[in-house]
């Protein structure tokens, strides 16, 4: 996917076992791993394919929220919106950045999304009908987002672990904010409740999925997790989010839509029904309802924005050219 000359020039081959072994240690001795360190190729590759996707999920995921800012039923509601979906982007390029550590350019990034070649959170592929939708992505799309990024804290990577950490601590108000809405609609007007209905109806399935695929059919959990860069399987976090979140819908007074969804004392947790698998993949595939009118949009603002990348280098070339000549003029 990425030129291999960005990518880590000075990577240890992964044929190297004493190397391996070494490293390995690190990773069981529960070390940071930073940028400088020596690491295996597929440790690097592995990063770089899980940030850059995480980056990318960041910025496509102010899309269908964006779409309600100027909709939001008051000022506060607005500014709440605002403040949120600015704050996606900024986790957005702290991820670039994390991801930069290891040896790609963002640019590079940015090309591989706009290629269609780079991956994003099948969530983002779903369209927000209505202001319910706004709190049902807080509450269910940011809750899931942080069942897998609290784990993400302790990634053995130091810089996207110590992304995640400031990443959470904003996400935790997002989440609130959500539920918040929901409370809300679900204590408001009977045609509010329906509303709040209609949006957990929809996006819960969706919601679920996001873990990505169950553990058997997951092609890269068991290496991430012997590295320590994932601490759980996607099906345990998936059940750590059903069990935190079923009690939270059955306060707002709203049903789960899941006939299969019941309270297993055995395990201490929730069975759940079946996911559509054939609708996560066609979504990841980039058949899902809105993903080209999410590329689209990716790209029309890549274009429009080329004036301001423009104009940001002039000025910086100025300024290096000015700082320059006064360096030169003091001498
Ligand atoms: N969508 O072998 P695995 C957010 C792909 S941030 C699309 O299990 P892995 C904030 C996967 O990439 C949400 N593709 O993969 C927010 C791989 O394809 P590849 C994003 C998916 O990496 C809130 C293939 O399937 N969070 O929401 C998905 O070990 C509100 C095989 O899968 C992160 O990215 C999916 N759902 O585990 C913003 C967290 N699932 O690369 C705005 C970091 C899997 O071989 C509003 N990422 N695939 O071509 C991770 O933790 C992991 O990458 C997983 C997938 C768990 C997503």
């Amino acid at each position: 996917m990425y030129s291999q000359g960005l990518i880590g020039a000075d990577t240890q081959t992964d044929e190297d076992e004493t190397f391996l072994a070494a490293f390995q240690k690190r990773i069981d001795a529960e070390e940071k791993i930073e940028p400088n360190d020596p690491m295996p190729a597929g440790y690097r590759k592995t990063l770089v394919r899980q940030i850059s996707q995480h980056a990318h999920s960041e910025v496509v995921g102010m899309l269908p929220e964006g779409n309600w800012i100027t909709r939001a039923p008051s000022l506060k509601r607005k500014a709440a919106l605002l403040a949120k979906v600015q704050d996606e982007g900024g986790h957005g390029l702290y991820l670039y950045s994390a991801a930069e550590t290891l040896g790609v350019s963002r640019d590079e990034m940015n090309a591989e999304l706009l290629a269609g070649r780079a991956k994003y959170s099948s969530i983002f592929n779903y369209p927000t009908l209505t202001w319910a939708d706004i709190g049902a992505i807080g509450w269910l799309v940011d809750g899931a987002a942080i069942m897998n990024q609290i784990a993400l804290c302790r990634c053995s990577y130091g810089p996207y672990s110590r992304a995640m950490i400031r990443i959470c601590k904003e996400e935790s108000f997002h989440q609130r904010q959500g539920y918040e809405i929901m409370l809300v609609l679900a204590r408001g007007t009977e045609e509010q409740k329906e509303m709040a209905q209609d949006a957990l109806n929809r996006w819960w399935w969706p919601s679920l999925m996001m873990f990505g695929p169950s553990d058997a059919d997951s092609a890269h959990s068991d290496q991430s997790m012997k590295w320590k860069i994932k601490r759980f399987s996607n099906d345990n976090l998936r059940q750590k989010f059903v069990n935190a979140t079923v009690p939270q819908g059955h306060f707002l007074g709203l049903e789960f839509p899941d006939p299969g969804l019941k309270w297993n004392e055995e395990k201490q947790g929730y069975d759940f029904g079946e996911i559509d698998w054939d609708e996560f993949w066609r979504v990841v595939k980039g058949d899902g309802p809105m993903n080209r009118d999410r590329m689209a949009t990716r790209r029309k603002d890549w274009a429009d924005g080329e004036w301001v990348r423009e104009a940001a280098m002039a000025y910086a070339e100025k300024r290096k050219a000015r700082t320059q000549a006064a360096k030169i003029a003091a001498e």
